[in-house]
């Protein structure tokens, strides 16, 4: 699949620019296999890299300008040293790459101007990091192409920046994280504090295991406001507590700190930020242990706190994990930030396509529009392709 998306990115650069590119770059979407809404909080996750992936095609060009076509739009934006000097004046989705170069001049480096033109396999504002994906590769061209000493540990932060401060989106560090520092046949145990990394093996292969993931192509309802809602009260329920974040509750301290809470929905938002912490932790051990098949209900469990406590899931999405569920899968659950998007569920390699049979049938029956899916293994992280 890379393959064609590199294919066509190069046609696309062909296209637009009349000549071949000094280079490729990927860098893949991501599902998060559990810790969500833990990543602003201080916390643990676990993401791995799906085999989807956008490529964007460089070449250095003179002067303090950039100019991007995007093959699935189909539209060319052009940008300037003023708008790079200030966050927020280039909007839409050329602001990802604006805010690129944006952060790596705010971290004191001299961005190359350059001609870039991007395709994607990533499908957009499916909870995926479409955009995470993006940023990741644009920045990888643009260090490449200038020459700039940016090691990967530090590319995270950088592409954070771009998202938070220059498109406007208070996200936490784990998309970003996740696609430029995960590995095929892994997941990354990443502590969200102090951004220290563990590749924990996740052979999905090996043990006749997929991921399914569905895209429940359920609209996205209020997601930009509910996520900073969720995220304001999570911070409001540290201040409260008096710590610098809910990472800092352990679960054994769980019910003291709900018993200093006087409110039934803060009191729910914090558990479900401790017991996910747990969760992940606790699959790091199974995964560690090379138990794959016995972490299905913790992400199941993982669910029902996204619905319960952290009520984040929409009617579409829950079909979905019940319907994988009873067709066999070992545990299912939401992805990503909620309000639509994506579930994964964890398969027996030859259910994969039942599964997603089951899924759709009780779409049907609920008259909601058909679901979207694929099947995925764990993929590479961002990298240059030639
Ligand atoms: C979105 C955000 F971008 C991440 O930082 C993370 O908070 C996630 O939602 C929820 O776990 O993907």
């Amino acid at each position: 699949m890379t393959d064609d998306v590199a294919a066509r990115a190069t046609a696309a650069f062909r296209s637009a620019y009349g000549g071949p590119p000094a280079g490729r770059w990927a860098a893949p979407g991501r599902a998060n296999l559990i810790g969500e809404h833990t990543d602003y909080n201080d916390g643990f996750v676990l993401p791995f890299a799906l085999p989807l992936r956008t490529v964007v095609a460089a070449a250095p060009q003179p002067g303090d300008t950039w100019t991007v076509c995007s093959e699935l739009t189909g539209d060319t934006v052009t940008f300037g040293a003023d708008d790079v000097a200030e966050a927020g004046r280039v909007a839409g989705w050329g602001a990802y790459v604006a805010g690129v170069a944006w952060a790596l001049r705010e971290a004191g480096h001299a961005v190359p101007g350059a001609r870039l033109a991007v395709a994607s396999d990533v499908p957009l504002g499916a909870g995926l990091s479409s955009s995470a994906a993006l940023e990741a590769a644009v920045l990888a061209a643009l260090v490449d192409l200038g020459g700039l000493d940016l090691p990967a540990e530090r590319r995270p932060r950088l592409a954070q920046r771009a998202e938070n401060d220059y498109v406007g989106a208070p996200t936490g560090i784990m998309d970003q994280s996740a696609v430029i520092r995960c590995r095929a046949g892994h997941a990354l145990f990443l502590d969200c504090r102090d951004e220290s990394v563990e590749q924990v093996p996740f052979d999905l292969d090996a043990a006749g295991l997929a991921v399914l993931v569905v895209d429940s192509r359920a609209p996205h309802r209020h997601a930009d406001g509910e996520y900073a809602a969720r995220r304001a009260s999570c911070e409001r329920a540290a201040g409260l507590l008096g710590i610098a974040a809910l990472r800092d509750v352990p679960a054994d301290g769980l019910a003291d700190a709900l018993a200093r809470l006087d409110e039934d929905e803060t009191r729910r938002r914090v558990r479900h930020v401790v017991t996910e912490n747990q969760r992940v932790l606790d699959t790091v051990a199974l995964l560690r242990a090379g138990r794959v098949r016995e972490i299905g209900p913790l992400l199941t469990a993982s669910h029902a706190s996204m619905r319960d406590d952290f009520e984040i899931t929409v009617p579409e999405i829950d079909t979905a994990v019940e319907a994988a569920l009873a067709a066999g899968a070992l545990g299912a659950r939401m992805t990503g930030g909620g309000f639509g998007g994506c579930v994964l569920a964890l398969v027996d390699a030859e259910r994969g396509d039942a599964v997603a049979d089951a899924v759709t049938a009780a779409y049907a029956e609920r008259g909601f529009a058909a679901p979207g899916h694929v099947t995925v293994l764990p993929g590479p992280g961002a990298t240059r392709l030639d």
